[in-house]
C-alpha cells in the first residue's frame, strides 16, 4: 500500500475519536498535540511519531508502551490508546495542562521548602510505584515530570526504562538519561542498580527544585563528568540542614552507601508536617472495573453490560480502553460519568475534522463542557485555563509600583529592567538573589486541612500566589482569545542587520485600510514563512546549542514529513477564515506562571525591542502578529532548540508581558537562553 495511504489510516483513525489542535511540545523524535476526546469531551495529549524517522528509537517507543499499559498510578501519566499503522504511531495520553515542572521551577526561580515536600512525596511516590513494578526510569528530571489541573506531578517519558528479567536488584549496562541527572556509575560505564541510579537522578532533581538550578553543571561534557563522578556541590545558604542532610544521603557516589527509595517513604524530611510516610501503592489499581462507566458505555454503544465489560478487559488501548479511562477520570474528578449520544463512531462515519466547515461550528458538547471548534484555533496560552491554580510569577520581587507598602494581589511584580539583567543573568547559584527570600513568605500549611489527599496538597500561598481561577472555557471564550493565523513578514535579514520593526497591527499610524489589504495579502499568503536568518552563529551558543536535548539522540528536521503536513493542513483548511482575520492587537491573557512581565503598556515597543535582540543572540524567527516562532540551530542547520515568544496584554493590570513557551531543546539552555533575550530586550 503506497505510503500516503497507510498515513492516512492512521490519521483517520485518530480524527475519528479525538478533534486535534495545536502542537504543545517536540521532543526528539515526537510532537505532542493537544486533543479532544470527541465522546467523552476530555482533553488528551496525543504523542505522533513516524517510524521511519525513529529509525533504530522504534524499540524505545515500544519499551515505553509496554511499560504504560502495566503501569497504572495516581502519580503517572496515564496512557489511554495506541494507534499504530505501519508508518506511524499515536499514544494518547493524560493531558497535563500545568505544563511541565521544569518550567514551573524556573518561573518560580526556586520552590520552598514547603511546597517541594508536596512534589517530592509524590515523585518518591511515583518512583517507589515503578520499582515496585519491577521498572527503573533512568530519565528523572523536571522534563518528564508534567502538572495536572489539580498540581499533581505525573510521571512520562518512560522510553528508556529497564525491567531486568531477574528483577530490579539485577545489573544493567546501559548508559542513558540525561547527563545532568546521570549516576556516577552509569556514566563511568559500569554496572548498575536501575533504582540507586534514580535515586540518585531524584537527589539532583530535588537540588533543581530547591535551588533552581544543577547541582553539577558544565557546559563541557567531560568537566560534567568529572563533577558528578566527584560527588561535589555547593549546597546555597537557603538551604536547611535537614535538606542537606537529604540531598548528601541521595547523592552519595558509591550507590551501596545512597539511601534506598524504601527508605526515603518515612524518611524525616519527606514526612515532616505531614507524619505520615508516602502513600506509594496505586489508588488506581488494574483490574478494577467501574460499573458506573460500563453501563455509560454500554447505554452508549447499545450493548449488553457483559460484552461491554469483556470488551474494557481485554485491555486493547484501543478506543474502548480510552472511552472507559477517560469516563473513569471524569467520575474521578467529580464530572458526570457521560458520554455525547448523539456521536455515531462507525467504521464509515466521518471524523470532525473531514466533516467540513458545516459541522464545526455546531460541535457542542452536552454537558458542562464547552464547544469546541476545529481548526487551527490556537489554544495557546488558554489551554491554561483547564490549569486554575496557575499563577503569575517574575524574576525578581519587589513590590508593585506606587504602593510600597502595599501586597500585591497577586504574586507579580515590576522590576526594572536593569535589576532584571542582574537577577537573569548573574552566573553564580544565588543569580543575583538577596539572602532574603525572592517571595513574600509562605503561610504555615497544614496539610491535614488543605486536602483530603495527602499526597496531593495543593498549597495555599499567602500574598505570594494567590491563584487565578479562570472560568471555565466557554465557545465565546475560546472565539474572543483566538490568535491571528496571520503571518506578518519580517524584514529577511540576510545580513544580519537589525530587522527594520514592524507592528504586527502597521504600527499607530496604521489605518484599518492597510489592515484589510494585510488581511487579504496574509490570506493568499498562509504559507509564507520569512525566517530572518543571523549571520554568523557565536560559537558559545552553537556549544549550547549542541547540547542538545537530554542527551538523547536527534533525528533530522523532517520529523513527520507529510503525515505531519497533511494533518496540519486538513487542520488549517478546516479554519474558518475569519480565524484567519488580522487582529488588532496582542492578545490579551489572564495571568499564568510562563509569563514575564514588562513594565511598558505599549505592545509593539515590546515587540520590536525583542526583534532587535534576536538576530544578535543567533536566533532565528518567524513572526505572526505578535507571536515570535523562534530556533536555534547547531551544527548542519539542525534545530537544537525551538520556543515561543508572544507578546500579550495582561488584563489586570494592564501592563505588557511576554509569554514563553519552549517546544524542543533542553530546558535549562532554554532558561539561560530566554532570559538573556528578554534582560537584553530592556522591557
Ligand atoms: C503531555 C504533555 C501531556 O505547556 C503543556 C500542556 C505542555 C500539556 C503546556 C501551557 C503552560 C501551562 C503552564 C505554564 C506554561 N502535556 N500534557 C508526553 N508524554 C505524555 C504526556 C505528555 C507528553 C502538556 C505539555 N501548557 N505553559
Amino acid at each position: 500500500m503506497p505510503v500516503e495511504r497507510t498515513e492516512h489510516r492512521g490519521v483517520d483513525e485518530l480524527c475519528k475519536y479525538y478533534e486535534v489542535y495545536d502542537t504543545i511540545g517536540t521532543g526528539g523524535f515526537a510532537k505532542v498535540k493537544l486533543g479532544r476526546h470527541i465522546l467523552t469531551g476530555e482533553s488528551v495529549a496525543i504523542k505522533i511519531m513516524n517510524k521511519k524517522d525513529l529509525g533504530e528509537d522504534l524499540p524505545r517507543v515500544k519499551v515505553e508502551i509496554e511499560a504504560m499499559k502495566n503501569l497504572s498510578h495516581q502519580h503517572i501519566c496515564r496512557l489511554y490508546q495506541v494507534i499504530e499503522t505501519s508508518t506511524q504511531i499515536f499514544m494518547v495520553l493524560e493531558y497535563c495542562p500545568g505544563g511541565e515542572l521544569f518550567d514551573y521551577i524556573i518561573a518560580k526561580d526556586r520552590l520552598s521548602e514547603e511546597e517541594t515536600r508536596v512534589f517530592f512525596r509524590q515523585i518518591v511516590s511515583a518512583m517507589s510505584y515503578v520499582h515496585s513494578q519491577g521498572y527503573a526510569h533512568r530519565d528523572l528530571k523536571p522534563e518528564n515530570l508534567l502538572i495536572d489541573e489539580d498540581r499533581n506531578l505525573k510521571l512520562i517519558d518512560f522510553g528508556l526504562c529497564a525491567k531486568p528479567k531477574g528483577g530490579l536488584g539485577y545489573e544493567l549496562m546501559t548508559s542513558c538519561g540525561s547527563p545532568a541527572y546521570a549516576a556516577p556509575e552509569l556514566l563511568q560505564g559500569k554496572a548498575y542498580i536501575g533504582s540507586e541510579a534514580d535515586v540518585w537522578s531524584m537527589g539532583v532533581l530535588l537540588f533543581a527544585l530547591l535551588c533552581g538550578y544543577l547541582p553539577f553543571d558544565d557546559e563541557n561534557c567531560m568537566a560534567l563528568y568529572r563533577k558528578i563522578t566527584r560527588g561535589k556541590y555547593d549546597n546555597p545558604c537557603w538551604l536547611s540542614t535537614s535538606s542537606v542532610l537529604l540531598l548528601n544521603q541521595m547523592m552519595q557516589v558509591d550507590p551501596k552507601r545512597r539511601v534506598t527509595v524504601q527508605q526515603l517513604l518515612d524518611h524525616p524530611w519527606v514526612t515532616k508536617d505531614y507524619n505520615s510516610p508516602v502513600e506509594w501503592y496505586s489508588r488506581q489499581p488494574h483490574g478494577h472495573i467501574d460499573e458506573d462507566c460500563i453501563t455509560e458505555m454500554a447505554v452508549n454503544m447499545k450493548r449488553s453490560r457483559e460484552s461491554t465489560t469483556a470488551r474494557v478487559k481485554k485491555w486493547q488501548y484501543d478506543h474502548t480502553t480510552a472511552t472507559y479511562l477517560l469516563l473513569l477520570s471524569k467520575k474521578q474528578r467529580g464530572k458526570p460519568v457521560r458520554l455525547r449520544p448523539e456521536v455515531m463512531l462507525s467504521e464509515d462515519s466521518c471524523s470532525p475534522l473531514h466533516q467540513g466547515l458545516q459541522t464545526k461550528e455546531t460541535l457542542h458538547f452536552s454537558e458542562d463542557e464547552d464547544a469546541v471548534i476545529v481548526g487551527s484555533l490556537d489554544f495557546g496560552s488558554e489551554y491554561i485555563d483547564d490549569c486554575p491554580w496557575v499563577s503569575l510569577t517574575q524574576y525578581s520581587p519587589q513590590r508593585v509600583r506606587g504602593q510600597p507598602n502595599e501586597t500585591p494581589k497577586k504574586d507579580m511584580t515590576w522590576v526594572s529592567p536593569s535589576a532584571r539583567k542582574k537577577s537573569a543573568l548573574s552566573p553564580t547559584p544565588d543569580r543575583g538573589r538577596s539572602k532574603t527570600p525572592h517571595r513574600p513568605e509562605r503561610r504555615d500549611r497544614n496539610p491535614e486541612e488543605a486536602n483530603e489527599n495527602k499526597e496531593n496538597i495543593t498549597v495555599q500561598e499567602k500574598d505570594g500566589d494567590i491563584f487565578a481561577l479562570p472560568p471555565p472555557r466557554t465557545p465565546a471564550s475560546n472565539r474572543k482569545n483566538e490568535r491571528t493565523n496571520k503571518k506578518v513578514l519580517t524584514t529577511p535579514n540576510p545580513n544580519g542587520t537589525k530587522p527594520s520593526a514592524l507592528s504586527p497591527t502597521g504600527g499607530d499610524s496604521a489605518s484599518k485600510e492597510t489592515n484589510k489589504k494585510k488581511a487579504a495579502e496574509s490570506k493568499n499568503c498562509v504559507d509564507l514563512e520569512i525566517l530572518a536568518f543571523s549571520p554568523e552563529r557565536r560559537s558559545r551558543s552553537l556549544d549550547m546549542a549542541v547540547k542538545g536535548d537530554s542527551g538523547k539522540k536527534k533525528r533530522g528536521g523532517k520529523m513527520f514529513g507529510s503525515l505531519e503536513r497533511g494533518l496540519d493542513k486538513v487542520i488549517n483548511m478546516l479554519t474558518p477564515n475569519k480565524k484567519r482575520g488580522v487582529r488588532d492587537g496582542p492578545r490579551r491573557i489572564k495571568a499564568q506562571y510562563n509569563v514575564t512581565l514588562t513594565s511598558q503598556t505599549n505592545a509593539d515597543q515590546v515587540l520590536n525591542q525583542i526583534l532587535s535582540i534576536l538576530p544578535e543572540k543567533n536566533i532565528d524567527f518567524t513572526q505572526k502578529g505578535y507571536t515570535l516562532k523562534c530556533q536555534t540551530r547547531g551544527d548542519f542547520g539542525k534545530v537544537t532548540m525551538a520556543f515561543e515568544l508572544e507578546v500579550c496584554l495582561l488584563q489586570r493590570p494592564e501592563v505588557v508581558v511576554v509569554r514563553r513557551q519552549r517546544l524542543k531543546g533542553d530546558s535549562w539552555v532554554y532558561k539561560h537562553l530566554v532570559e538573556d533575550v528578554l534582560s537584553a530586550s530592556s522591557i
